[in-house]
């Protein structure tokens, strides 16, 4: 008994000695979808979570936003290809030039869109309407949410829309693919036109695993289209910045990113951009929330 009370000592002296912290304590929360994770708390980044490095992806990795019981995957800062070339026959005008962007801030992303459940206790804790023509289930992506109504749902929480840039480098990642999983299309990884949920209309979040993105989002090309936080402007491409661009300064409808349940392949690419009206809703828009660093 002396001999390993003795023994644990040294451990504990090798420990100081060597620098090495214990594992920090961190509570763990069940999300929305009732997966765990660590909840995450201002700051958070995986060093300190103990995962690894800041500047890698943990795609099988989350964190629960105590909040909305959102799970969040990490992106790490880095560059990326934005736009397409004029090799992609699929590519309008709008996607050009191809261009470097960087992203030079790591920051979570919301491993799904939204869904009915998590929309409808913001509804009830904010006593606004639950648009009622979104009403394929609780684990369904909210749709008939206007980009008003997800800044809304975004900033009670203390999150935000993703930029678009953040959005396309998230999907695509270092490598620039063309989908998520790669530069092969494959209908069978992506709610679409030719794929749809069972009722005709969305799946539930998350039912393609097989889809993830290089950071472990899901659903980013299928099921809903998504409200970005940037106005959109067809032309923008050609005048932004390199560094974290975050859209004109103005503009008269915002950014939509990924195809839906009723698109076609192309709009299914990364890349594909397109834009709304911000007050106005529609049965294939949704979004998805990001936590950025302040
Ligand atoms: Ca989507």
């Amino acid at each position: 008994m002396i001999e390993h009370t003795r023994w644990m000592a040294v451990v504990v002296v090798m420990m100081l000695l060597c620098g090495a912290a214990p594992a920090q304590q961190v509570q763990m929360l069940e999300s929305n979808l009732g997966n765990e994770g660590p909840a995450f708390e201002e700051g958070m980044t995986p060093s300190s979570l103990g995962w690894g490095a800041d500047d890698q992806a943990y795609p099988n990795r989350l964190v629960v936003y105590p909040q909305d019981g959102s799970e969040l995957v990490w992106v790490p800062a880095g560059e990326f290809m934005r736009g397409s070339t004029d090799d992609d026959e699929d590519a309008p005008r709008g996607e050009k030039p191809a261009r470097r962007v960087r992203i030079t801030q790591g920051f979570w992303l919301a491993k799904h869109a939204v869904t009915n459940a998590q929309y409808r206790a913001f509804c009830e804790a904010t006593r606004r309407e639950f648009p009622a023509r979104s009403h394929q289930g609780d684990d369904h992506p909210v749709v008939f949410v206007s980009w008003d109504d997800a800044v809304a749902y975004s900033e009670h929480y203390g999150l935000s829309l993703p930029t678009e840039a953040q959005w396309e480098y998230a999907a695509r990642g270092p490598e620039s693919l063309k989908y998520p999983w790669g530069n092969e299309w494959d209908g069978s990884k992506l709610c679409w036109g030719e794929n749809q949920g069972p009722d005709g209309r969305t799946f539930p979040v998350g039912s393609f695993p097989q889809g993830a993105s290089w950071v472990g989002a899901l659903d980013m090309v299928g099921n809903v289209s998504e409200w970005c936080a940037d106005w959109h402007h067809p032309n923008y491409y050609a005048r932004s910045q390199a560094d974290d661009p975050s859209g004109p300064s103005e503009g008269a409808i915002r950014v939509l990113r990924g195809g839906a349940w009723n698109r076609i392949a192309s709009n299914c690419r990364a890349a594909a951009r397109n834009g709304f009206t911000p007050d106005r809703t529609r049965d294939f828009l949704g979004f998805r929330v990001v936590r950025s660093f302040r």
